[in-house]
Order: C-alpha cells, then structure tokens, then sequence
C-alpha cells in the first residue's frame, strides 16, 4: 500500500506513534502537580502541554471534544484548530487531566487521554451527563442492555462468561445519584468497585478483567468521557451502550443545536466513534492498566497505550525520557 492508498484507508499510520508524545507530554506535566491538592492548577499545566504537543502534529485538526466552549475555555475549547494545519483533516475528543480529583489526592487511574478520528465521525456530544454501560470483548452481540434491570445484565455477563453472580465485579463512580444501583448490583452478590472519578479508565478497565479485576461499567458519567471510553473501546473491542441525559428543555436545546435530534438515542461504541479512530492514554498516577509518571534524578518514565480501530493493534509504549528540557 503506498502512503496515499494508506491515508484513503483510513488515518496515516504514523499518526499512531506520533500521538505519544501528546498524552506523555500532558501526563508529565499533571504528575508533576500529584497529591498537591490543586486540581485546577494540575488541570492547566495538562492542557497547556497537551496543546503545545498537539500544535507540532501534522494535521488540520479540530477539538470537538475539549476543556468546554469557547467562552469557558481559553484552550483546547471546542471548534478549535489545532496542528500544524498540514495534514489530514481529522477531528479530536481530548481530557489532558481525565481525573483531576484524582490527581490532586494522588490516587489511582488519573491518565491524560486523547482519541483522533477520521473528520465526522466523532459524536458532538454536549457537557451532560451519560447513562453508560460497558463490558469487554469476547462477548455475543446483545447481552448487556442499557434499559435492563443491572441484575439482568450481569446474570446475562456470569452466563456468557461461565462463572458464578459473585465472581463478577462492576465498576460504579461513587455518588449520592448511584445509591439506587449499588444497592441493585450488591443484592446480585456481585461485587463492586466504587471509583471516586475516572470514568474513562472505569470503562476501559472492562477490556481486560484478568488485569484490572473489572467485568462491566455501570452508571452515569459525563457525555464527553463517554466518547472518549467509546473510541478505546472501537479499538478493544467490547460493547458499551450510552444515553444522554437529556431532563431539561435548556438541555435538549443544547443538544439539538449539537445536531443531536433523538434526545433518547441510545448510542452504541460505534455510534459515538466511527470509522478509522485512534486512542491513546498515559498514565498520570498509578493505575490498575498503566503505571504513572516516575520522576527520576536523571530520567522521566511514562506508560502509554496507543489504540487503532482499523488495524486493533493494542501497543503499550514504556517511555525513558532523559533529555528532562523538554518537559
Ligand atoms: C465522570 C468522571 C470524571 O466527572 O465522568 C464524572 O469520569 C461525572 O461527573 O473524572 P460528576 O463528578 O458530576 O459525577 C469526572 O469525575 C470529572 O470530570
């Protein structure tokens, strides 16, 4: 395949190797602001590297996933341009800090996380909250549906993978708004891990159980955190299911000035990212798939994994930073 049959196939391959740099550079930065109880300071150092970094990419990309609007967010906001300008059109979700929270009490999964995709096929989807569900791969079309009881859904998953109710354990934020379906979930005997934040990592989690010790995603998270764990999960493989909650007309207004026109969709992985899509995430702090910025006296080290929907490759890139000026 020549570069120009290459780059009609979906996105340019070194596009894969070179997204690294974007979610290492963020990750370094945030890590520097762990456990500093500032989530908005750590926040701000995230997106000013992720945008420096994402400014030398060749491409002529747009945020459409980003820090906000325009009016609330000076940097990465949505609509704006970034890259080089020369290079394919490609549209961008982005979360420099996925996890600030996290970050400012150094605990696990805070990561710095981008998705590139081809030009329209990411979903606009407004700052709202998601009703999201999600399992891994491997699994028949249809078990897990977003409109079942939780119990049904993880019957449905104990079945298909051959063990027992107890031996599934769903990943849940900790919220006043979930008391409803913890107490759901716990009388299936299932278990569950409650998150303080980091949906994206709660979702991808579900890829690789033997790993992260997690079967499913259940709850509601934020609208653009759910295309972001979307586009991983295009790459994966697994099935996740996502509904906007759309319960004020000020909402669904929003929403509709987004082009969205059902408000009730249900929006499938493939839905909310389509076509040719690449993930990539470093981690900030520690975490159950990825371990966290390590500060060296003479070295920095980061853990990324990179993802691509056309090819799956899944690569995990342990990076040794020595040239410590660039940071
Ligand atoms: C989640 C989580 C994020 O927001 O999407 C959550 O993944 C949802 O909002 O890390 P609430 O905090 O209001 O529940 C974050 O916690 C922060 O963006």
């Amino acid at each position: 395949m020549n570069m120009a049959q290459n780059i009609a196939a979906g996105l340019d391959r070194i596009l894969t190797m070179e997204v690294v740099r974007v979610t290492e550079r963020a990750a370094v930065a945030a890590a520097r602001l762990r456990g500093r109880g500032d989530e908005k300071a750590a926040d701000q150092v995230a997106v000013d590297a992720m945008r420096q970094e994402l400014n030398r990419l060749a491409i002529k990309g747009t945020v459409v996933i980003g820090e906000g609007e325009r009016d609330e967010a000076p940097m990465l906001y949505i609509g704006e341009e970034v890259g080089t300008g020369k290079g394919p059109a490609v549209d961008i979700a982005l979360d420099p800090l996925e996890g600030t929270t996290i970050c400012a009490k150094n605990l696990p999964n805070a990561l710095a996380v981008i998705a590139i995709a081809e030009k329209g096929s990411l979903l606009f989807a407004p700052d709202v909250y998601m009703d999201k569900i999600a399992i891994g791969p491997g699994y028949a079309e249809g078990i897990i549906d977003i409109d079942a009881p939780p119990a049904e859904n993880i019957a449905n998953l104990a079945k298909a993978k051959g063990v027992a109710v107890s031996d599934i354990t769903a990943c849940i934020l900790d919220r006043p708004r979930h008391a409803k379906l913890i107490d759901a979930v716990r009388a299936t005997g299932a278990a569950i891990r409650l998150i303080g934040d980091g949906d994206v990592a709660g979702v991808i989690h579900t890829t690789d159980p033997e790993e992260t010790g997690i079967d499913i995603y259940l709850g509601t998270g934020g609208a653009p955190e759910g295309v972001l764990a979307a586009a991983a999960l295009r790459c994966t493989g697994g099935q996740m299911q996502g509904r906007l909650i759309l319960d004020t007309p000020e909402k669904v207004a929003r929403a509709e000035k987004m082009g969205i026109s059902d408000p009730k969709r249900v929006y499938r992985a493939q839905d909310m990212a389509r076509g040719d899509v690449l993930f990539a995430a470093t981690g900030v702090t520690d975490g159950n798939l990825l371990d966290g910025v390590k500060f060296g006296r003479t070295f920095i080290t980061t853990h990324t994994i990179v993802l691509r929907s056309s090819s799956r490759t899944v690569r995990e890139i342990k990076a040794r930073h020595q040239d410590l000026d660039k940071f």
